[in-house]
């Protein structure tokens, strides 16, 4: 098994400096608790910020810090106090944390801060290449991290990057706000695979991918710069046994008996979170206290726990809702507590595993109202606590866990009616229903654990390389490359049909400004004056654009998909056989009418050929209109002599009889070639790679099954060889 690096902001491990001595503790926090488990078991690195700034310890206490943690398997990667601030307190907590908890009036913009976030992923793009070999797997985690994926990936291709996103992915409309959402979505792609928690995470990032990358799905597949990448739901799970086991520990059961003797024969309504304005704190105690104006009967009767964890106190939203916090459980200990009962403990800390584990085993309602959560762990540990099933749950639907935890009762965090009715039927609900609700959450959370969960994220990203690979079996291997070379070399009557869009030149949102470029006219000006060399340029473009770029060379022109020949010593088009063109005057209307009805897509007449184009128009939009133009052209097309096709964000209606195929047969059939070389990229070409004699070489420009027999990746990467060939051809 190849080792595995795990990547994230903070270490498992936080050093802290007294004087002039260090220690170390363990971090707190979903991702650290979640990933502990499985460090353990795994062969595994794992590489973050251990918590302290560099401007707070010496070289020597780096060296300590470095040392030590190696132990644990873990190598730091070392932050100035500036960079905590503006990438940290910045970026990642002002910028991102709240845009994706859908709070845009939270949200900060600021360049120095996006400056930082580059700066400091840069970081710990080195820090990972100190450390990775090829075949390694890389899980990098979080929102902190995410344009370390392409970063590694531009530096390093054998390696399998995995990326786990604990927030949750905001919807389209959210994401665009972000002005650095392109390089975000950049810095993610760069993965293998990409999770979230819910299957509505993985929408929302496939649409924004689609709509601002322009790149679409298949079956939660992308295709980036021809690598296959996965996007998929991996909800994470807890430690089960961890939790479940608590209930009969001896510490835990002497905090049970503290409590109890404290708080006597009151219910105990549960509220644990680290202190965050997207846990919806307030709104619930809030509610609470309307709970108890409604409810007078309570009174006395029932207290509310708050543990609030501190978090991100250097942020002001942070300090400025501690205080809000802090007035509200006053107000509330003041209006309705009496000398004996205090309706809400507040307790401002972390506390110790056996002290939590404790208060959830004795809480008889556990509050859990995030305004929005990736997932929300504290809702699943509560639940696995509760060995006799007794306890109620109550869950906002906007936390990620709710989509899991079904049986709990599920409230809108931001209607207080409903989080008081719910505290009402928690505090009544009979104990055999607790038990049967309670059961069925506990086998389902007791199966997908947090190992669960890590270990199929893991196999998800080995299917996803044996699916690359399987999409590698043709690709041109560097001995292909030396063989292609040789009988380019040795040979005297060669042809090269070569297609452009695709092949030639890259993709582009300006289709009609993509001429070719001068390294293409000076790759093609060395082909040409070579006279062994005979060079068809077999495009699905009008004659009139291939005359426009390529009347300057000494080159055979095919146009609109083999319907006109323009042999290179001819200085007329000629069309393969007579064709009709009357069909057009039928089908250009409706082709017109989908191009008014989808804005910025738009109709290109052929003289034996219409084209729908839309790639500059919203992809989703798009995606509908093309399906229901296919449809009614399928109708209208149905008993005449041409077909529709569909091609890179273009529909196309042709003639049936005019392909690729058709026309090269006849260069094929012109002279006895030698050496024959066709590239192209898409379905119009597999027409013309089939036709070709067995000895001929046949290159698709990307990943995919086709007709060719070999792959190269990218327009570059075949430009590069045919550059080869032209230094071959030269040494004659
Ligand atoms: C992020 C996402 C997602 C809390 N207080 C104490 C304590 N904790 C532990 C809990 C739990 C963890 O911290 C909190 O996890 P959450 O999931 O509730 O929330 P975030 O920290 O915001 O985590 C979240 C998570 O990542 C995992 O992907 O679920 O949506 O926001 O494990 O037990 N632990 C101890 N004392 C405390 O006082 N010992």
């Amino acid at each position: 098994m190849s080792r595995l690096l795990i990547v994230s902001n903070r270490l498992p491990i936080t050093v802290n400096k007294q004087g002039k001595t260090l220690s170390f503790k363990p971090s707190v926090g979903g991702l650290a608790t979640g990933l502990s488990s499985l460090s353990e078991k795994e062969q595994c690195q794992w590489i973050g910020w251990p918590g302290i700034a560099t401007d707070e310890i010496t070289q020597d206490d780096k060296e300590q810090i470095t040392d030590e943690i190696k132990g644990h398997n873990c190598r730091p990667v070392f932050l100035s106090s500036s960079n905590i601030s503006n990438y940290y307190h910045g970026f990642c907590n002002k910028t991102i944390w709240p845009l994706f908890h859908y709070f845009p009036l939270y949200t900060i913009y600021e360049e120095r801060h996006w400056q930082a976030y580059k700066q400091v992923n840069e970081s710990f793009c080195e820090a990972v290449m100190e450390l990775a070999q090829p075949g390694d797997r890389i899980w990098i985690h979080d929102y902190q991290l995410m344009l370390l994926c392409d970063m590694i990936r531009r530096r390093l291709y054998d390696v399998q990057i995995g990326f786990f996103l604990h927030i949750p992915f905001p919807s389209y409309e959210i994401f665009r706000l972000l002005p650095w959402r392109n390089e975000i979505l950049t810095g993610l792609l760069g993965a293998d695979l990409i999770g979230f928690h819910t299957y509505d995470y993985v929408r929302h990032f496939l649409s924004s991918v689609g709509r601002i990358a322009g790149i679409e799905h298949a079956m939660d597949n992308l295709t980036v710069h021809n690598r296959i990448v996965k996007v998929d739901a991996f909800p994470i799970g807890i430690d089960y046994k961890r939790y479940s086991d608590s209930f009969s520990r001896a510490d835990v059961k002497k905090h049970v008996a503290t409590i109890r003797e404290r708080v006597g024969k009151r219910k105990i309504i549960l509220s644990v979170d680290r202190l965050d304005y997207t846990k919806g704190i307030i709104q619930r105690l809030e509610a609470f206290d309307l709970f108890l104006s409604q409810n007078p009967e309570y009174k006395e009767n029932v207290t509310m726990i708050v543990l609030a964890v501190p978090s991100r106190t250097g942020v002001e939203d942070y300090m400025d809702l501690r205080k809000q916090l802090e007035g509200l459980v006053g107000r509330i200990n003041g209006e309705h507590g009496s000398i004996g009962w205090m309706p809400v403990w507040y307790l401002y800390r972390m506390v110790q595993f056996e002290r939590l584990a404790a208060l959830y085993n004795i809480a008889d309602v556990a509050l859990v109202t995030p305004l929005r959560d990736g997932m929300n762990l504290i809702a699943k540990e509560y639940v696995a606590t509760k060995k006799d099933g007794r306890g109620s749950l109550i869950l906002s639907e906007m936390a990620g866990a709710a989509s899991e935890l079904g049986e709990a009762i599920i409230i809108n965090a931001n209607d207080k009616a409903s989080i008081i009715r719910a505290i009402k039927e928690a505090l009544e609900m009979p104990e055999p229903e607790q038990i049967e609700r309670n059961r069925a959450m506990q086998s389902r959370i007791s199966r997908y654990t947090v190992k669960r969960w890590a270990s199929d994220f893991l196999e998800c990203l080995a299917d996803v390389k044996r699916a690359q690979d399987e999409l590698s079996v043709q690709k041109l291997t560097s001995k292909n490359r030396k063989h292609l070379a040789e009988a380019f070399k040795n040979s005297t009557k060669r042809l090269l049909l070569l297609d452009y869009d695709g092949t030639l030149i890259g993709f582009s949102d300006r289709p009609e400004k993509a001429g070719p470029d001068r390294k293409l006219c000076q790759l093609l000006s060395s082909l040409t004056k070579n006279s062994n060399n005979e060079i068809v340029i077999i495009s699905g473009r009008d004659k009139d654009t291939l005359e426009r770029w390529f009347s300057g060379f000494d080159i055979s022109l095919i146009a609109e998909h083999g319907a006109w020949l323009k042999p290179r010593n001819s200085r007329k088009w000629a069309l393969i056989e007579p064709l009709r063109d009357d069909w057009k005057d039928n089908i250009r209307p409706v082709l017109e009418l989908y191009a008014d009805r989808t804005p910025r897509s738009f109709v290109e007449e052929k003289d034996y050929c219409l084209v729908w184009h839309y790639r500059r128009s919203d992809s989703a939009l798009a995606n509908i209109r093309s399906q229901e133009l296919r449809a009614a052209l399928m109708d209208l097309t149905a008993n005449l002599n041409i077909g529709v096709f569909e091609g890179h964000k273009i529909l196309e209606v042709k003639n049936i009889g005019v392909s690729k195929g058709r026309a090269a047969q006849i260069w094929l059939q012109k002279d006895k070639w030698d050496f024959i070389l066709a590239a192209g990229d898409d379905y119009t070409d597999d027409e013309l790679f089939e036709i070709l004699p067995p000895e001929a070489y046949s290159i698709k420009v990307g990943h995919g099954i086709s007709k060719a027999k070999f792959n190269v990746y990218t327009v570059d990467e075949f430009r590069a060889i045919l550059n080869e060939l032209t230094e071959l051809q030269d040494d004659i």
